[in-house]
């Protein structure tokens, strides 16, 4: 049986019309995690399930499944990733993923192929993290790496908790959650770094993905007056949050290899021109492949945290937002990504991922695996976020191909 293409104009009708929902003026896209937009490009994602004829069903923390039956009926080959964007998004972090799992379905029915196993898109709930931590969320829970009444409970910045934007926006689901039934996954993601553009390399085969930190300091001080206050007299929230800031882009540098440090976020109150900062609340992303560098760096930024608090008579708390291992994928899928990539012809190298994925949580239940395309400029978390429409296909093409070899194998 010759595999069939991929319909790549259909795939990237879908990932304008998608876009659509959440679209900003000047371009990218804001669909932060269960917002209204969230809500609508759900349901626009839904309604694409249904006309393709998929069983449609959504879990306890709003995850949504649209599975093709197979000939058998097995636990399925699941594809997917997320359709949530933090709040300068591009069109592809995510959506592709799913849309791309959406194109192979498509193709296959208008092939008249059924495989042996099932097949299933899935879109996880809060993947970004961006709004509601931690990242990852949906299928954190999905595969019982998080209570569901903790992440359901769990509330933005205003006090909103996700139960009740679930409710909102209808998909608060009831299908449990926690001990799933997948035979494999594979996630298909805009590589959202430089690496395959400066090498001029078509696919990313991807080994793993870092460890990730995420911490929330919390730093309070005294407001004063700017004018008035001597500088020996100051406890100054602001100076604090500066000084960490500063550490931590001097702690990576320091420690080169491949640890990462961000300030993402930073709120200072009461944030006005001539008041000494009373409060700084901020948050640091640290991210290393190597999990003792990782948690070495964790220690150093909470020691010099903690020093600078002390010496500029303020008080510090940390609260951790999201904290997980390295985790590295099942080999045998790996080598599969690999030898459909060379079956397709397409230039590739192994990598590790920088972003964090769903798949990294699937991998806890069944074999997981993920493959990358360019992403141009390595611009990612970004309006300016792009990737070529023949990258675009071609990743859709060894996507369904990867998963014929998994749905199609005899045991
Ligand atoms: O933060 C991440 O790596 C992912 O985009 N949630
Ligand atoms: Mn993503
Ligand atoms: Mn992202």
């Amino acid at each position: 049986m010759s595999t069939p293409q991929i319909n790549g104009q259909r795939l990237l009708d879908s990932l304008q019309a998608l876009g659509q929902i959440g679209a900003l003026p000047g371009g990218g896209v804001n669909r932060l995690a269960l917002t209204e937009a969230d809500g609508q490009g759900r349901d626009w994602t839904v309604a694409r399930m249904r006309e393709l004829g998929l069983r449609v069903e959504v879990d306890a923390i709003g995850n949504i499944f649209g599975t093709l039956s197979g000939t058998q009926d097995l636990p399925p080959v699941m594809v997917g990733s997320h359709i949530d964007t933090v709040r300068t998004g591009g069109l592809y972090d995510g959506n592709y993923g799913v849309l791309a799992g959406l194109e192979l379905v498509a193709t296959l029915i208008d092939a008249g192929i059924q495989t042996r196993r099932p097949l299933t898109v899935a879109v996880f709930t809060n993947e970004e993290g961006a709004r509601f931590q931690p990242d990852m969320m949906g299928s954190l829970v999905y595969v019982g790496g998080l209570p569901l009444a903790d992440a359901l409970a769990t509330c933005d910045a205003e006090g909103v908790s996700v139960q009740s934007e679930l409710q909102h926006i209808g998909y608060l689901g009831c299908v449990p959650v926690g001990a799933p039934q997948v035979d494999s996954y594979v996630e298909l993601h805009i590589e959202q770094g430089p690496v395959l553009e400066q090498m001029d390399l078509q696919i990313g085969v991807v080994e793993g993905v870092q460890g990730i930190s995420w911490t929330e300091f919390t730093v309070e001080g005294q407001s004063n007056h700017a004018g008035t206050t001597p500088m020996g007299m100051r406890h100054d929230a602001a100076l604090v949050a500066a000084q960490v800031a500063v550490f931590a882009r001097a702690l990576s540098q320091r420690m080169g290899g491949r640890q990462l440090a961000t300030v993402g976020a930073l709120r200072l109150s009461p944030n006005l021109v001539n008041v000494i900062a009373q409060k700084a609340v901020f948050t640091v992303d640290l991210r290393n492949t190597d999990a003792s560098a990782l948690a070495q760096a964790e220690r150093d930024l909470l020691a010099y945290a903690n020093s600078v608090a002390q010496a500029e008579g303020v008080s510090i708390r940390t609260r951790t937002l999201a904290r997980f291992d390295p985790v590295a994928f099942d080999p045998a899928v790996v080598d599969l990504v690999e030898q459909q990539a060379q079956a397709l012809g397409c230039s590739y190298q192994r990598l590790p991922s920088g972003a964090g994925h769903d798949a990294q949580m699937l991998a806890r239940v069944c074999p997981t695996a993920m493959f990358f395309v360019p992403s141009v400029g390595g611009l990612s978390h970004n309006v300016r976020e792009h990737t070529e429409p023949a990258d675009l296909q071609r990743g859709a093409q060894l996507l369904l191909q990867v998963v014929l070899a998994l749905a199609n194998r005899p045991s």
